[in-house]
């Protein structure tokens, strides 16, 4: 009888030891300590066995039933702790893991990209981005920018004039007659900006030298075709203290191009006229398929290359050194012409996108057709 309270105490233990979860253990508890268990058996009928055998087997058997009600006790406790940290852990949420899209994301459009692109390149020159308003006055537009009345640009071929009345001016307080400033007939002090400078002389105004910004940001003219869509696109920059020069233009364009083409680029500047800017030069980039030498070797045999037209170099940009006379209309906020000068420059960011991505047609990034957009 002893030896069979051993067996089964030994039984129990093994089985307490190996159950994988708290429903095991009761099923131990039932089969061990039930009502129905043997070792219950036993107990019950120590009353039946021969009075020599009652005081061993009473005390073997309950110190088999404490010890087996103590061990599923333990072994409950710690299987239930399991469970409940395997709950915990498998339904946390860790909130600084990136989620999971339902569908498909997007991306920047190619204009938006190559325009951060330029911008992040002029911030890290210490320039800061400003943007104003695409409804511009005259004054902005061509006046302070040193356009003399009758420029070519401010014709009504070439600028999309505002009716002030459309915008609840009254006509009289802006006059519709030309003659004087030998402009076009119609009213024409609100336009569309046909370029970004505009704002560089509402900066001005702002902020007296040293100044350097840039003015990303959309610009009209009335032009349509492969090459020039009515809305584009530009980023003008502006550098204004005391002493610079020239060769500060042609280090700063330098490193934009080797940011935006590549490290080996260099940059030809060529004579120019604009209105606002005395001496003028376009800038070249050197071609960055054909690196600059306008011949590309093609399984073996050389062609002339198809991105520069075989000349080795790329048109980006106009700039040049501040005409003094932009400087005379912000005179009384720090911008006396004897003593600053400047250079500012501008480039359109559709030029640039379609050279550095090969986009054949301008009118491409304007189409929103995802076949074009995907390959971004
Ligand atoms: C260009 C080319 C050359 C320019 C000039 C100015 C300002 F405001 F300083 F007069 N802003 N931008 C400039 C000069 C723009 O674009 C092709």
């Amino acid at each position: 009888m002893l030896e069979r309270i051993e067996e089964l105490r030994n039984e129990a233990r093994t089985a307490i030891d190996a159950a994988p979860d708290a429903a095991a253990l009761e099923d131990i508890r039932v089969r061990y300590l039930g009502r129905k268990a043997e070792l219950t058996a036993i107990l019950r009928g120590i009353g039946e066995l021969p009075p020599e055998q009652r005081g061993p087997v009473g005390k073997t058997g309950n110190q088999a039933r404490v010890e087996l009600e103590g061990l599923l006790g333990a072994a409950k406790e710690k299987l239930e702790a399991a469970e409940l940290n395997a709950r915990i852990s498998g339904e946390s949420i860790d909130v600084t893991l990136p989620g999971t899209p339902p569908v498909r994301l997007g991306h920047l459009h190619p204009l938006t990209r190559t325009r951060r692109e330029i911008e992040d390149v002029f911030v890290g020159l210490g320039y800061k981005v400003m943007e104003g308003p695409e409804v511009e006055h005259d004054y902005y537009n061509f006046t302070a920018l040193n356009h003399p009345p009758g420029h070519p640009a401010r014709m009504l071929q070439d600028t999309f004039y505002v009716d002030p009345a459309s915008l609840g001016a009254d006509p009289e307080l802006y006059g519709t007659d030309g003659a004087a400033l030998e402009l076009p007939p119609g009213p024409r002090d609100v336009l569309l900006r046909t370029h970004t400078s505009p704002m560089q002389v509402r900066s001005m105004e702002d902020a007296t030298p040293p100044i350097f910004i840039i003015v990303p940001g959309r610009t009209y003219r009335r032009d349509s075709d492969a090459t020039h869509t009515p809305m584009f696109n530009q980023i003008e920059g502006l550098a204004v203290g005391e002493d610079i020069t020239l060769a500060d233009l042609k280090g700063t364009l330098l490193t934009f191009a080797r940011a935006i083409f590549g490290p080996d680029r260099e940059l030809r500047l060529r004579p120019h006229y604009f209105p606002f800017t005395e001496p003028s030069v376009e800038v070249d980039v050197s071609c960055f398929r054909c690196s600059g030498t306008g011949v590309m070797t093609v399984g073996g045999s050389e062609e002339r290359c198809n991105l520069c037209k075989g000349t080795g170099w790329l048109e980006i940009l106009g700039s040049g050194m501040v005409d003094p006379n932009v400087f005379g209309f912000v005179r009384e906020h720090g911008y006396d012409p004897e003593r600053v000068q400047g250079f500012a420059f501008g480039m359109g960011i559709e030029r640039i996108a379609m050279l550095k991505h090969g986009v054949p047609d301008l009118r491409m990034f304007f189409d929103d057709d995802v076949r074009m957009l995907e390959q971004f």
